[in-house]
């Protein structure tokens, strides 16, 4: 069943990013929308519900995975029969996968906005809302440079450097402890986001905290870019954000009996060291988180909540 397909997936990270995992779980929900045989309008629910509660389990972090499957599924208690509710779905999730390509192409011109002919960008991981900034910023002909992190333990720095190189970017590549040497050399930090919290923090890729911390001390600013649907509606509601922790393995193997090792993959920056966020809705202060999670995702989305 291509649901299970796509949550192993996401698991797995064979798909990753929080974009794309957010894109996926909404086709796959569509697809089961599209493939589902029986007659029952109730039993069709039980399913959605179903499918969506395994495709968020796939992974705790990312809030655009809840949030997209909750724009998906939104149309489930006002469905008149099985018909009507597939095509409810099946209009939703098309309608999420285009607005949220739309979304990162809009940060892309906001962001590149920020950025000025001659300046050397730091970037951590691989955001391809933040590859969207750097990119539109060298079409319009800006001469820029960009250091990127290697961003272990999965390397996803490797496939920054391949897409800005192939863009025809330069671009270096720098270990993760190199952040703060380098600094020194940096006019602009840009990261994405796997969700940005009610008070205006930030859990991104671990080690984005650290990247902020020098940045702030060498008075670099810092641009989070994030489509609103990263935004955490249970954030308002007090819940903390689960910072994934992943297979040791990951990390190393074979080492001497009793080392132990922790995986976390995400981390924490406070409000006061991002200097803006680029959303698809204008760049905004990280101080204006509640306003993008009340305004844009609505109400409606604080009310789902209580079906959960
Ligand atoms: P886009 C990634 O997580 C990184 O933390 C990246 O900053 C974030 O998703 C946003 O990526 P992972 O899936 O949605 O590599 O901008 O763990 O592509």
């Amino acid at each position: 069943m291509k649901l299970i397909e796509t949550a192993n997936s996401i698991k797995t990270m064979e798909i990753r990013g929080a974009g794309l995992i957010a894109r996926s779980a909404a086709d796959a929900l569509k697809d089961l929308a599209e493939n589902y045989q029986g007659n029952s309008l109730d039993e069709f629910i039980d399913l959605l519900d179903q499918g969506g509660k395994t495709l968020v389990a796939s992974r705790p972090t990312a809030i655009s995975l809840w949030n997209a499957v909750q724009a998906t599924l939104k149309d489930a208690p006002r469905a008149e029969n099985v018909e009507d509710l597939r095509t409810k779905i099946v209009k939703n999730a098309d309608s999420f996968i285009l607005n949220s390509n739309k979304a990162v192409e809009i940060i892309g011109k906001i962001g590149a906005n920020r950025i000025k002919d001659g300046d050397t960008i730091l970037t951590h991981c691989n955001s391809k809302a933040a590859l969207s900034v750097i990119k539109t910023a060298f079409k319009q002909g800006k001469d820029i440079s960009v250091y990127a992190t290697e961003s272990r333990p999965w390397r996803q720095g490797l496939l920054t450097v391949k897409d800005l190189s192939d863009a025809g970017i330069p671009v270096t590549l720098i270990v993760d402890s190199a952040v703060r040497w380098i600094m020194k050399e940096i006019d602009l930090a840009v990261v994405g986001a796997d969700t940005v919290c009610s008070n205006g923090a930030l859990i991104n890729k671990i080690g984005t905290s650290q990247i902020a911390l020098a940045a702030h001390e060498a008075r670099v600013p810092l641009m989070v870019c994030a489509e609103s649907y990263k935004f955490s509606p249970k954030t308002i509601q007090g819940e903390m954000v689960e910072i994934e922790e992943r297979e040791i393995s990951e990390v190393a193997t074979n080492l001497p009996p009793g080392v132990k090792i922790r995986n976390p993959v995400f981390d924490s920056t406070p409000a006061e060291y991002i200097d803006s966020i680029a959303t698809e809705i204008g760049l905004i202060s990280p101080y204006a988180a509640y306003e993008v999670i009340v305004n844009k995702l609505g109400h409606e989305c604080l009310f789902e909540r209580e079906s959960d």
